[in-house]
């Protein structure tokens, strides 16, 4: 187990609207405020969905180089862009996401159910992604939505090889309806199944939120907190910005005596390119 806990956070994903939830960040200005404050109170890794002039979810390529542009201009985070977006996105615009030379990258590991809808993610377009990773020296990092997606992390190191930088480093994003629940049996078997010297961070989206951080913490994982995966402090109280769900985090890390993990111990640990 490591002695400090890497904190990443994901500000805005791509299903909340922001008429409904106000506090989301979706201007390119919104976006690096939120990224400061987070890395301030104990992010090391942003996780990036970014929203058009309509505040609609999009992946337009020149916004996306912008975003990483002022990303790093502006904070010290390792900037992951989402190659998941919409559940409506074409394969070819999530594949061209890393085209905006990202630190690095999200990389789901199987087609779920996503509420109602599917988020696909089939074997060829999954092994295409991964290669683009490998050949644009971009980190991915496994997002894992169910049991059955380990299984496939494992058949696409046997067959594409290890990633860019050489470690292999998952998210277990747990709760979402149609995928593994967010529950502590479950953290542990996904975990168990994990490659050898894999690091995973792990998230529970919505009421999973607080058991999941937990459980991550005590079997030594890292964690993954923000608006795209939690929009509700407590009980009948809504989220007011990201930081209140890093600093959450950062306060059970220190409490389980894992303090957050600077930025550049991360870039370290997750062997990311020096851009
Ligand atoms: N918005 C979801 C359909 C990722 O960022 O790679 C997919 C998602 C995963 O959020
Ligand atoms: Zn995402």
């Amino acid at each position: 187990m490591g002695a400090t806990t890497l904190i990443t956070v994901a500000p805005t994903g791509a299903e909340s609207a922001k008429a409904d939830v106000p506090a989301l960040p979706v201007t390119l200005d919104e976006l690096v405020r939120t990224a400061k404050e987070c890395e301030a109170a104990g992010a090391a890794v942003v996780h990036v969905h970014i929203r058009d002039d309509d505040a609609r979810p999009t992946l337009d390529p020149a916004r996306l180089r912008d975003t990483v542009q002022a990303l790093r201009e502006g904070t010290g985070l390792i900037v992951q862009l989402s190659t998941g977006g919409a559940v409506t996105d074409p394969y070819e615009d999530r594949l061209r996401v890393l085209d905006a030379e990202p630190d690095m990258c999200s990389l789901t590991c199987g087609t779920v159910n996503f509420g109602a809808e599917v988020f696909m993610n089939p074997w060829p377009f999954m092994a295409e992604l991964y290669e683009r990773t490998q050949a644009m020296e971009v980190v991915p990092e496994f997002e894992l939505f169910d049991l059955g997606q380990v299984a496939a992390l494992h058949r696409l190191l046997d067959r594409h090889g290890p990633p860019y930088g050489g470690h292999v480093h998952c998210d277990l994003v747990m709760g979402v309806p149609g995928g593994m629940p967010g529950d502590a049996r479950t953290l542990v078997a996904a975990v168990e199944a994990l490659p050898e010297g894999a690091t995973w961070s792990a998230t529970g989206v919505g009421r999973t939120t607080l058991p999941v951080m937990l459980a991550a913490l005590s079997a030594g994982g890292h964690l993954r907190v923000g608006m795209e995966d939690t929009i509700t402090y407590a009980k009948g109280r809504p989220v007011t910005a990201n930081v209140e769900l890093v600093e959450r985090a950062a306060s059970a890390a220190h409490l389980a005596q894992r303090p957050p993990m600077p930025p550049a111990e991360a870039r370290a640990l997750l062997a990311v390119k020096r851009r």
